[in-house]
């Protein structure tokens, strides 16, 4: 349905995009949802809407809305494609994932950098903590102006990482131990330096000119005011050409023009090249900026403002984005039923369903970043992150699936300082933090992501000076703050508060000079900290580690852990989380205290609505005194941050 002047805010607010759009921008203003949802509101014309607001943010911004709302062509669930997966419950929706940061992993050649044998070396203590699946971050041959999201070779591995024979030799250990591997797919862009950029530079008239958005101009004015994720604006200058390339990010990081039917075909060859030699499929970066708006009209102020990023209307949803991916899936992914996750900022619920609902032929599945910053925050803001806002969050997300919809699961990775440390920095609760963040993301509904390091509990670096940051990212933020006249202390405060390289440093895994990553200094790093290792915790029965195996075994276990209807109990009540998992008669109730205070516990009874079953037992869980059955349980406190996990029956 399309929407215009007399569509009432209720109309948007059924419209997927629109949906997401208005939960976005409520997001970004720090406001509850009550703002629409209330009768007064839902019912308000758009037209009264915009000339109330036309003060504040211009009628541009209620008309780029439309243009956004009403370029979708498939915007509603009524779509229905072929190629439904056969299954009902393909692997990947039991899964547990672990994120591998190549360069920070294992370093095997002592060169400073981890590397594929330094990964292949690991493979027991993966297996032997339990995950299923790995995932790289990119080890394609690359610059590295962007640790390896710049690709300059997709067929070839990157020389620090190792060769291709490593390569093959890490597939098949993986296999060999029944294990998955999935790889990281950068197909927004690629480097300055792939062959296809360079021949377009080379032969301004040449075919692979529109691979990419190269556009004749002149030095002093850029095609558009989009700007870049890195800093700066979205577009360099290449004098030699008289032409301005678009970059998102880095200005090493071309734009890939999908558009061009040629280069999606040559893209899709890749990748069948990747799943010919049997990896399990891809988290595929940024996918959903892979369609701009045709014509690359300049970003609408208002938004730009809100969004912080000038431009993302006209791509972060493009209007030909499934089309894309149903494209893609089809001519890739299909033939080999490789498995894909998109790496989607900016997507919301309804669009995620839209993108991975299993009878649209799209993705498997997304990762959704809303619940990674508290509403009206960003990355590089300070602050103390609430647990009941990630309960809020996963209760509204689970209310809106149907069926046909499955979601991810995770808590960090190589973008994001570590949750566990905005939560609560104090050392004190680290542990037993670690241990609540886990038993939650193991035991809620979806498939888990893991990140490396989480099974120690790991935390932010005190990193002292910008001079020990290597991220592109922060570096370029620095020297921009300092630009914008902040003083060196204020732009230190806001750069170490989102660096990325948080979550970068190398895995410690003994407790010599370099942590057993490498044998010399590491290309970044971070304090070593005693007992904290894989080794030392290793040997420490009540460590995080051993928390997590045990964790990652109870879900192997319990089909009804891993694939059960989910169902949150008392949900109003403060730093209080609670749901049954249930499948087949099986069930377990978990059980959260989200604060670090002690929690007034319900009598147990009180919670039990809907479940005939009455004997509790106990399973898990990170305050070792619960280890009895029955009637003991009604003890009268959840301790601090307390995390409980119980079988029924
Ligand atoms: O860190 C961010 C920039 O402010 C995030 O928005 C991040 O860039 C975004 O989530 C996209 O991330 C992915 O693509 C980037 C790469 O740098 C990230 O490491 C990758 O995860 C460009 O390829
Ligand atoms: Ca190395």
């Amino acid at each position: 349905m399309p929407i215009h002047d007399d569509s009432r805010v209720r109309d948007l607010y059924e419209h997927p995009a629109g949906h997401d759009i208005i939960d976005k921008i409520l997001l970004q203003m720090g406001k509850s949802r009550k703002w629409i949802t209330n009768p007064f509101s839902a019912n308000l014309r758009l037209g009264t809407l915009k000339r109330l607001s036309s003060k504040f943010v211009g009628e541009d911004f209620w008309n780029s809305i439309y243009v956004l709302l009403n370029s979708g062509e498939d915007d509603d669930f009524s779509v229905q494609i072929q190629d439904i997966s056969k299954e009902k419950d393909p692997w990947w929706k039991e899964a547990v994932f672990y994120q591998i940061y190549p360069r920070s992993f294992c370093d095997a050649n002592g060169d400073g950098v981890g590397d594929l044998a330094g990964i292949l070396g690991k493979l027991d203590y993966l297996q032997d903590l339990g995950v299923d699946a790995l995932w790289l971050s990119p080890v394609y041959d690359s610059p590295n102006d962007d640790n390896g999201y710049d690709i300059r070779d997709y067929r070839a591995i990157m020389s620090e990482m190792g060769t291709m024979e490593d390569f093959d030799r890490l597939l098949a250990g993986l296999k060999r131990r029944g294990m998955r591997l999935i790889m990281d797919l950068v197909i927004n862009h690629t480097s300055d330096e792939h062959e296809w950029f360079q021949k377009a530079l080379d032969d301004p008239d040449g075919p692979y000119v529109s691979y990419y958005f190269l556009r004749q101009g002149t030095e002093d004015i850029p095609p558009n005011n989009w700007v870049s994720f890195f800093s700066g604006p979205a577009w360099r200058w290449f004098p030699e050409q008289k032409r301005w390339g678009l970059h998102l990010f880095s200005s090493k990081q071309m734009d890939l023009n999908w558009e061009n039917e040629a280069m999606r075909c040559e893209l899709y060859e890749m990748i069948r090249f990747w799943l010919e030699k049997g990896v399990d499929g891809f988290r595929l970066d940024v996918i959903n900026y892979i369609s701009k708006r045709q014509g690359l009209p300049d970003g609408n102020k208002a938004i730009g403002e809100l969004m912080q990023f000038y431009g993302i209307e006209h791509y972060f949803y493009g209007p030909k984005l499934h089309d894309y991916l149903r494209e893609m899936r089809k001519e890739a992914f299909s033939p080999y039923d490789a498995f894909s996750v998109g790496e989607t900022p900016g997507i919301g619920i309804e669009t995620g369903r839209l993108l991975t609902a299993s009878d649209r032929g799209e993705l498997d599945l997304i990762f959704n970043f809303d619940h990674l910053e508290m509403p009206g925050k960003v990355r590089f803001d300070r602050y103390r992150y609430d647990l009941n806002y990630l309960k809020e969050y996963y209760i509204e997300y689970h209310s809106r699936l149907s069926d046909k919809d499955w979601i991810s699961i995770f808590w960090d990775n190589h973008d994001n300082p570590h949750m566990l440390s905005k939560i609560n920095p104090d050392p004190a609760w680290r542990a037993r933090l670690a241990k609540l963040l886990l038993t939650m993301q193991l035991t809620l509904k979806g498939t888990v992501f893991l990140f490396q390091g989480q099974e120690l509990g790991r935390v932010n670096q005190n990193f002292q000076d910008i001079s020990e940051l290597r991220d592109i990212e922060s570096v370029n933020k620095y020297e921009e703050l300092l630009n914008a006249g902040q003083l060196r202390t204020q732009a230190w405060e806001t750069v170490l508060a989102g660096s990325r390289d948080h979550a970068r440093v190398p895995m410690p895994w003994d407790e010599s000079r370099y942590g057993g990553f490498s044998t010399v200094k590491p290309w970044l790093e971070g304090r070593t900290e005693e007992g904290r290792s894989v080794m030392a915790q290793a040997e420490d029965p009540d460590s995080v580690l051993n928390y997590a195996k045990a964790l990652l075994a109870l879900r192997k276990e319990q089909q009804a852990l891993r694939l059960g209807e989910i169902r949150y109990v008392d949900q109003k009540r403060n730093n209080y989380l609670a749901y049954f998992r249930e499948l087949d008669g099986v069930a377990f109730f978990c059980e959260f205290n989200l604060s670090d205070q002690k929690l007034p516990r319900r009598k147990l009874e009180s919670v039990q609505a809907g479940t005939k079953q009455s004997r509790y037992e106990y399973c898990l869980g990170n305050v070792p005194r619960y280890h009895r059955v029955g009637p003991d349980l009604e003890t009268e406190y959840l301790e601090p941050y307390e995390a409980l996990v119980y079988q029924i029956s």
